[in-house]
């Protein structure tokens, strides 16, 4: 039995050597020390043995129980570093590659453009109104003095929803209703920007959807040197302070007199030039003095009150300022396009 036990224990060891996984290890253990294991059986004949052998084949069996037990702890401690090690090693962290960039989004260039212009005339006293781009046909039309008949209002420039309800073609059926909502007697001082609608085919110059910025100041003795005077600086805080602009006459049905602004181009200080057309003048905005039955339709009695308005087109002013060519980039969403623009 001495013989078994020492050959036993010489084959244990060498197996616990060889061996390179906690899980073949733990079948070495349960193979030698378990109930069902080598050692175990050997020591279940332990009866047959005399008197005075009976101890000291115990002690030996016990030596080799201990030295099987302490091989198997001392490579399953070994087993558990090298693991432990691989994991340290495919989960380290080089801390000295670079970080990875965050990337950061910024405003959409019509919104720094209409922000822009809404904090010049937010530091002229006009407050900012926004309101529905879904419109009754009254306020998108009737109430800016352009009644049923007008061409402005036939079907191929507008998108109807029903008789009565369509996509708001500018933005100033909010003033209408902000001038109806004062009963008549509180002046208005106020921009409304937002996104209207026309039923266009899109191109380079034009878009289905596009932004509109208006400005409307109602009060006592309201003059159309005022309208100048507001114009003249906005131009000049917006394009450069050597600008010059010019009224020319127009019509718009909601105003009367009506004019449109040209500023005198940046690119050939008026010389003429592709951007200007030759011309030396860029056209900008148009405006005029509020036409009285806009201003009686909205409850403003003509004869006491007047008011002037203003309409503009921040995409255009956004095309002109950073010689964007196609409108329609505003409005697609090209990251490579948007991306240009963050002033972050
Ligand atoms: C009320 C009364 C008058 C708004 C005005 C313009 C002139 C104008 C265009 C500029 C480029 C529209 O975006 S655009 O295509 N607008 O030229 N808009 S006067 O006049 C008003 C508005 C509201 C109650």
């Amino acid at each position: 039995m001495k013989e078994q036990l020492s050959a036993l224990e010489t084959e244990a060891l060498e197996k616990i050597a060889q061996v390179e996984d906690t899980k073949a290890l733990q079948e070495i253990r349960v193979a030698y020390l378990g109930k069902k294991g080598s050692l175990t059986a050997i020591l279940r004949g332990m009866g047959k043995l005399s008197k005075e052998e009976r101890p000291v084949v115990g002690e030996m069996a016990n030596h080799v129980r201990e030295s099987i037990t302490a091989a198997l702890d001392e490579k399953g401690e070994k087993l558990e570093w090298i693991a432990l090690e691989k994991q340290l090693e495919t989960e380290a962290i080089d801390v000295s590659l670079p970080g990875r960039p965050v990337k950061v989004g910024g405003p959409h260039l019509l919104t720094s453009i209409i922000e822009e212009i809404e904090d010049l005339f937010i530091g002229m006293g006009y407050e900012v109104r926004e309101g529905p781009e879904v419109e009754t046909d009254y306020f998108n039309f009737e109430a800016l003095n352009l009644p049923k008949n007008h061409p402005a209002r036939d079907m191929q420039d507008t998108f109807y929803i029903t008789n009565e309800l369509l996509m708001r073609t500018h933005t100033s059926p909010v003033q209408a209703r902000t001038m109806r909502a004062n009963d008549g007697s509180k002046p208005v001082k106020m921009i409304c920007p937002g996104k209207v609608y026309r039923r266009d085919s899109d191109d380079a110059t034009h878009s289905h959807q596009f932004t509109q910025i208006e400005g409307l100041y109602v009060d006592k003795n309201v003059r159309m040197s005022d309208l100048k005077g507001t114009l003249d600086a906005f131009a000049k805080k917006m394009f450069g302070k050597d600008r010059e602009i010019r009224l020319r006459p127009s019509f718009f049905p909601f105003t009367e007199p009506s004019v449109e602004m040209d500023i005198s181009c940046k690119v050939c200080q008026g010389k003429g030039c592709s951007v200007c057309k030759q011309t030396g003048w860029i056209e900008i905005l148009g405006g005029g003095m509020v036409h009285p039955k806009v201003l009686s339709m909205a409850g403003y009695d003509p004869e006491v009150y007047t008011g002037f308005a203003f309409g503009m087109g921040p995409d255009r002013i956004a095309m002109l300022k950073y010689g964007v060519n196609d409108i329609r980039q505003f409005y697609t969403n090209d990251a490579r396009f948007l991306k240009q623009y963050h002033q972050v």
